[in-house]
């Protein structure tokens, strides 16, 4: 990774991972893309930044060909909430938007990343211990995008011989930038909302067990991949990784300890809370720590602590 374009610089991930890897990989050096774009953001102004619709595939050729990109980290995708509402666009967005990171990634010869999800599981995929090779016969859209997605990088790596690499992730809390119609959405407003107003409406349903993970986790995971010795990667393309796994309950009980006043009560969202029924309960990272050292370092208390920590220091409140 010498030269590295990020699609979906603004998102959730990109924001931070662009940061991180300005850090180690130098600014000049990690170009920003995205649809919008923000001033006085610090993935716009830090470094390149250019716009990019990831639907135009010549414009995404041109840019990585500008600054000679040798890695492509494909992040720019809707959600899954976003996308069951939208699932046409969903489509066009998350396939179109990776077959032509692929396709640029084929004619530049460069290195591959793009995340997959738990949502490429489905409700006939086995819920606890989920393993790494499973039934995957998601109902959602995403999933539907999901589980082309990893199939379409496994296709450019034994077809035309790009290295692409993968992670599914569970869902991903932060305090930078807001998730944006995903399904585990929650976990992330909850802490703002504790903050807040020391009480939330949960949309999804006590008992409803999810995997999650801290964005830093999230970020040494995509790097720690990329610079992974390839020869030790049997699987390649979307490595089981989580960090943690809990119930709205837990992850309230757990901010009570530093807001004793906080309180939770529920408004189930029945689309939200469908998607989430149909998602593994606790996924099975094995291959990801064989093959290429996956570690998480944060637990739940752990990153409770951090968040409220750091929100707080934003001046959230
Ligand atoms: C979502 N956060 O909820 C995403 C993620 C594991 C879930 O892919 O859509």
């Amino acid at each position: 990774m010498k030269k590295i374009l990020v699609t979906g610089s603004l998102g959730q991930i990109g924001t931070e991972l662009v940061e991180k890897m300005r850090g180690i990989y130098g600014n000049d050096n990690v170009i920003a893309t995205d649809l919008r774009k923000v001033e006085g953001n610090p993935v716009v102004d830090a470094g390149p930044f250019e716009l990019l619709d990831v639907t135009d595939a010549q414009a995404m050729h041109d840019i990585a060909k500008k600054y000679n990109a040798d890695t492509i980290i494909h992040l720019a995708a809707l959600l899954s909430a976003v996308a069951e509402a939208k699932p046409q666009v969903a489509w066009n967005i998350n396939m179109g938007g990776l077959v032509n990171a692929l396709e640029v990634a084929r004619e530049l010869d460069c290195q591959f990343f793009t995340p997959s999800s738990i949502g490429a599981f489905g409700p006939s995929t086995p819920k606890v211990g989920t393993p790494q090779d499973t039934i995957q016969r998601p109902q959602t859209m995403y999933g539907v995008n999901k589980v082309a997605g990893e199939l379409l990088c496994d296709y450019y790596y034994k077809k035309f011989g790009v290295d692409t690499r993968g992670v599914r992730f569970p869902g991903l809390i932060s305090y930078v930038a807001p998730p944006g119609g995903g399904t585990t959405d929650y976990a992330v407003d909850i802490y703002y909302e504790a903050l807040k107003n020391k009480k939330y409406t949960s949309y999804i349903d006590k008992g409803t067990y999810m995997d999650m993970m801290y964005m830093p986790d999230a970020l040494n995971a995509i790097i720690n991949l990329m610079e992974a010795d390839p020869s030790k990667l049997q699987h390649r393309n979307a490595f089981n990784i989580a960090a943690m796994s809990f119930e709205p309950e837990q992850i309230a009980a757990e901010i009570k300890k530093h807001i004793p006043e906080f309180t939770m009560d529920y408004n189930v969202d029945p689309i939200r809370q469908a998607i989430a029924n149909s998602w593994p309960d606790s996924i099975d990272c094995a291959a990801a720590q064989a093959e290429w050292g996956f570690k998480a370092e944060y637990d739940l208390a752990k990153m409770t602590t951090d968040m409220l920590e750091k929100l707080a220091e934003k001046g959230i409140k």
